[in-house]
């Protein structure tokens, strides 16, 4: 397939292509995340879908959120997907998932998480309401207000049920928690996974791409119903879990966004007198930013998860290595980041097609350039990056991820991932938060 679009193609067009993807993928106050692939709504899909809605039409953004909040468990937890009953086929569906006590009444979801990039989605749809005012910034407003308690029981209960130590790490349960699926940060801890015997399965997603080594393999797909099925077997019992999961993980990446989304949300917090609980936030900012910087690997400079059934550190080259760009941290670690993420194992490796940071460095050896979460670049992941970038006074790398990203995207296929050498696009088409990030750039 070609690697690169025609110089002809403008901003403009982009910006329509983009926004055109956005309205086919909705299925009526939420997003699938992709049309055939991923015919739901994903839950840090739905949050960079709402920061790219917020620059075309801020009460849509708002419902976004606000469909995803119907989710909520009585836990607090945010489910990794919410289903849609328009939704198309999806596997595991409804069914695998099951029932659990703290589910909402009359909602289907799945029984785990994902990121909490929300908070941080909600304070772009407060800017964006603030930039024009009247109707939008009212709508904007008056949800940020109304919600603020039930964003502020997730992250409680990322801190509590998925931090029982206090260490200022994010436990996960399944690879997919981290929305990382197949990174080789999970082989090791993966390979300890000893599968129990599963219901049998049909998998659904090998059907949407055009080459299965773009996909995780049928004996990835075993163990990550394993772990489903353990889940389930214990009603998603957040104690009940700790004693009998295979798979548990502090997920340095999940941990950095929690940092920074619960600054963001302290902020907001803070705008609306709820000084108590902005200070609480304010502590959990700092309890796990310092827990992303207590992973750095002093030799590469880069973050590392942990596997809590070994203690052992993974130290795979990976661009959750960058987890402290996201969640901030002392001026001379982030420069030396910023370095590392423009050097030549990254950003400035010659082969590139486009200057930005695959999801595995093309200098590993656990790198694919085709498969998924093991070396493609994610466009989505860019726009978090240069947020981030540009709260901690980066310019130059957010100008590059930007420059590059729109070059990237220019392409008008809203690829889910792009091969880092090619250019080409691979995964689902037209994917939302793809086209979300395309808005977001657009400005
Ligand atoms: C991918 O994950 C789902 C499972 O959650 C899948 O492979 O079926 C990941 O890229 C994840 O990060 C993303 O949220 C989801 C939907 O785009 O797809």
């Amino acid at each position: 397939s070609a690697p690169s679009a025609p110089a002809t193609v403008t901003d403009a067009q982009i910006r329509s292509a983009a926004i055109d993807v956005l309205r086919r993928n909705d299925l009526g106050g939420m997003t699938a995340a992709a049309p055939d692939l991923y015919p739901h709504q994903w839950s840090w899909d739905a949050a960079f879908v709402a920061i790219g809605l917020a620059r075309i039409d801020v009460p849509r953004a708002v419902t976004e959120l606000d469909t995803l909040l119907g989710a909520q468990w009585r836990t607090g937890m945010i489910p990794h997907i919410r289903f849609a009953a328009q939704g198309g086929d999806y596997f595991p569906g409804p069914q695998r998932w099951g029932r659990a006590p703290a589910m909402p009444d009359g909602v289907w979801t799945s029984g785990i998480t994902q990121p909490p990039v929300h908070a941080i989605a909600l304070r772009h749809i407060l800017d964006r309401g603030r930039e024009n005012g009247g109707h939008d910034q009212q709508i904007a407003e008056e949800f940020a207000a109304a919600t603020f308690d039930r964003w502020l029981a997730w992250h409680r209960w990322l801190a509590t049920a998925r931090d029982p130590e206090g260490v200022g790490l994010v436990e996960i349960h399944h690879g997919w928690e981290s929305g990382f699926d197949n990174s080789p940060r999970w082989d090791g801890p993966y390979s300890r996974v000893v599968p129990g015997p599963v219901p049998p399965f049909e998998r659904r997603d090998t059907a949407h791409v055009a080459d299965l080594a773009e996909r995780p393999s049928d004996d990835e797909y075993r163990r990550y119903l394993w772990l489903l099925e353990q889940k389930r077997s214990v009603g998603y019992d957040d104690a009940a879990i700790l004693p009998i999961a295979a798979f548990r993980v502090r997920d340095v990446f999940f941990s950095a966004i929690l940092a920074a989304a619960s600054d963001v949300l302290a902020g907001i917090g803070e705008e609306l007198g709820r000084l108590p609980e902005a200070a609480e936030l304010r502590a959990l900012a700092r309890r796990f930013r310092a827990g992303v910087t207590s992973t750095i690997d002093p030799i590469t400079g880069l973050a590392r998860d942990q596997d809590v059934l070994t203690g052992k550190w993974i130290a795979k080259e990976t661009i959750a290595g960058f987890a402290p760009l996201i969640s901030g941290g002392f001026p001379d670690l982030l420069a030396r980041q910023s370095r590392i993420i423009r050097g030549r194992r990254w950003m400035g490796h010659p082969g590139l097609a486009h200057p930005l940071p695959s999801s595995t460095s093309p200098a590993s050896p656990d790198f694919r350039p085709c498969t998924y979460w093991r070396g493609p670049v994610w466009p989505f992941l860019m726009v978090l990056f240069a947020w981030a970038a540009t709260r901690d006074g980066d310019l130059v790398l957010a100008k590059e991820l930007r420059g590059a990203s729109l070059d990237q995207l220019s392409d008008l296929t809203f690829a889910e991932y792009y091969e880092p050498f090619t250019g080409a696009p691979l995964g689902s088409r037209a994917q939302s938060w793809t086209a979300a990030a395309a808005l977001e750039w657009l400005g």
